[in-house]
């Protein structure tokens, strides 16, 4: 009998200022953590710290590309476990984490360039904003300050961009799709409902992520136990 690690519930910690959001449901496993933030903030550093400490060689001759790595998660626990259980074989849970360029908006050619980032973002299932909180002379700050909660706020303000731009280009892509009569219409009628009523929603006022979907979401699951 082998007995395997769960990374569901690790936390990642940061030598930098740092704030972890969830970002929705796993999508694959091993679990995925996206290390984001401002150009020179300390990510790639933060990166191969852990990535060397779990194991995993890291080549950041790419820069301008994010990269992955992959790292065994062990826990005591697990150790413990397998030896009550007269376990021949331990599997600790493994974690990838993706080290992302820095997000420049700080002019057009920034912002497209971090336009490309987010779908990989998207695909984690942690993110780590990394911030910069340390004074260097030798090291060029982001839009000339070190403040990192206006970097954080930054970050948040432009996750939220991002995400309405999606969600505005599958509204006209799903407005598109229920003028056939296609196999998917009735999905695509109740998807189209919940994203015109969450596009609805301003930022000031509420987060998507505490958005009700209510009887969409009812009506959708009829007869299912997932959403
Ligand atoms: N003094 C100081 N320097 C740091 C710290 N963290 C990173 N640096 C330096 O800051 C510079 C940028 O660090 P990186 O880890 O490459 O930053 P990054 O966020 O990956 O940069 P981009 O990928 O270009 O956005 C490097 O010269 C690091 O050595 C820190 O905590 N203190
Ligand atoms: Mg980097």
């Amino acid at each position: 009998m082998a007995l395997c690690g769960n990374a569901a519930g690790f936390a990642v910690q940061c030598g930098h200022a740092a704030v972890a959001a969830c970002n929705g449901p796993p999508t694959r496993s091993p679990m995925r953590v996206a290390l984001i933030g401002p150009p020179q903030s300390g990510k790639s550093t933060l990166f191969a710290a852990v990535a060397e400490a779990g194991g995993s060689h890291v080549d950041l001759s790419r820069p301008d590309r994010s990269h992955l790595a992959v790292v065994k998660a062990p826990d005591e626990r697990l150790g413990w476990l397998a030896k009550l259980d007269g376990s021949k074989k331990t599997t600790f849970a493994e974690l990838e984490f993706l080290d992302v360029p820095g997000l420049d908006m700080t002019d057009e050619a920034g912002r497209d360039r971090a336009r490309d980032h987010w779908p990989d973002i998207r695909q984690s299932d942690l993110l780590v904003f990394v911030v910069r909180g340390f004074h260097s002379d030798a090291v060029a700050t982001y839009r000339g300050r070190v403040n990192p909660a206006a970097d954080v706020q930054e970050l948040l303000d432009e996750a939220l961009f991002a995400d309405l731009e999606q969600a505005t280009q599958r509204v006209e892509k799903l407005r598109d799709s229920i003028r056939k009569p296609t196999a998917h219409r009735d999905d695509n009628v109740r998807e189209l409902e919940l994203m015109e009523r969450m596009n609805g929603i301003s930022p000031g006022q509420s987060q998507v992520d505490s958005f009700s979907i209510g009887d969409v979401c009812n009506r959708k699951c009829k007869g299912s136990d997932t959403c």
